[in-house]
């Protein structure tokens, strides 16, 4: 296929911030990808706009010129423009193009998106449940995210136990607490007023009532987003848990397995800082039947996960932390070396396309994270149902 016409633009995510878009003409029609933010971001992620969007976008328009009458026959080709993209615009332009691109090259293939990575697999879900942390405005707990996902043996039926936990979840805490009037999160986890320990208490209720009426095998995460609470040495809580506020290194380990134990934790994803590799080590030690997952530690950065894949035993996958996607089908295969599971992960800023679903489906991952409400989401489980 042949590039006749490509511009980019600013367009809204779905936290109401500007990000890029790129449209795509050739001879099969229009394409258009776009590339997603986070709210709490790694600091080893690459800046998604390093000059400031406006200025970014109007650079990016005059380099794109460049690219009109290219012809793309391969995932190699597109991984070839993406080697030869200057330096300033690898994060939400480059990847912008790059899904742009995908889309483009698999109509004129006649495959489907996740055909030009892979086989198709079963991808199951891990959804939020509740939102905390920099997702809740401070207005929540101080843990970013408690998840749920299943052990299933397909992801519709994963995505009707969830669903029923979701449901679930919401009827207890508008039982629980006065002001909650089902408010959600950019990425559709409830904010309620609970602490930390209430709100996982909540959440492993809601999944022991599901398991109850229905017999399914449902299982407990969270994702601490550690390094966003850890100021100088301390992991800093704003209401204490299991009687404390301020809490050390160590002591965030012990929280960790403390939690896990009481309440059968099973993905752990972040729960110390994301510069401590030998912290997740420890964690990955006391909780050997849990998956402990690096996404702010390891950023979907190959040179990350080769230090530090001897301290996790799953990783994120979020495209947008490297910008590149022959870096991250650089990183999904060594994380396939080190025997590590695969979770390709929606962020807080989302766009409404719903690639990521693709991207799961063909790079293999074991699971995809992504909410469960809210319009840009659920084209993410629509896409997952459709090629379940
Ligand atoms: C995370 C993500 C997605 P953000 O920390 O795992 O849930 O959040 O996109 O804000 O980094
Ligand atoms: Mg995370």
């Amino acid at each position: 296929m042949e590039i006749k016409e490509i511009k980019a633009l600013k367009i809204l995510n779905a936290n109401s911030n500007f990000t890029v878009e790129v449209i795509i003409n050739s001879e099969n029609g229009q394409f258009r990808g776009s590339s997603p933010a986070g709210e709490s971001n790694s600091k080893y992620e690459v800046s998604q706009f390093s000059n400031g969007i406006d200025q970014e976008i109007s650079s990016f328009n005059t380099y794109l010129k460049k690219l009109v009458g290219k012809a793309i026959n391969s995932l190699e080709d597109i991984f070839n423009i993406e080697k030869e993209i200057p330096k300033e615009f690898i994060g939400g332009p480059s990847l912008s193009l790059s899904y742009a691109l995908i889309y483009a090259l698999s109509s004129d293939l006649k495959k489907e998106p996740y055909e030009l990575f892979g086989k198709k697999n079963k991808v199951i879900p891990v959804c939020k449940m509740i939102g905390g942390g920099m997702h809740a405005s401070g207005l929540g707990m101080d843990i970013q995210e408690i998840l749920v996902t299943t052990i299933a043996d397909n992801s519709i039926e994963s995505i009707n136990s969830t669903l029923k936990v979701y449901k679930k979840v919401k009827e207890l805490l508008e039982n629980k607490t006065d002001g909650f009037m089902g408010g959600v999160d950019p990425e559709g986890g409830f904010i309620s007023g609970l602490d930390n320990y209430e709100s996982i208490k909540t959440v492993r209720e809601a999944i022991e009532q599901i398991i109850k009426e229905n017999g399914m095998d449902i299982r407990l995460g969270l994702d601490f987003a550690a390094s966003t609470f850890y100021k100088n040495g301390k992991y800093l809580y704003k209401r204490p848990i299991y009687g404390k506020k301020e809490v050390d290194r160590g002591e965030q380990i012990d929280l960790t397995k403390k939690l896990a134990d009481e309440f059968d934790i099973f993905y752990v994803e972040d729960p110390v800082d994301e510069t401590l590799a030998e912290d997740y080590g420890e964690v990955l030690k006391l909780l050997s039947n849990s998956i402990i997952v690096g996404d702010d530690l390891t950023a979907t950065t190959p040179e990350r996960l080769e230090k530090v894949h001897e301290d996790i035993n799953s990783t994120l996958i979020k495209p947008n932390q490297v910008g590149l996607m022959y870096k991250v089908k650089e990183y999904s295969e060594l994380a396939d070396k080190f025997k590590i599971d695969k979770v390709v992960s929606h962020r807080s800023e989302e766009t409404s396309i719903p690639i990521i679903a693709d991207l799961a489906t063909g790079l293999n991952a074991k699971y995809l994270k992504v909410g469960i409400n809210r319009g840009e989401r659920i084209e993410k489980i629509n896409r997952l149902i459709e090629l379940n």
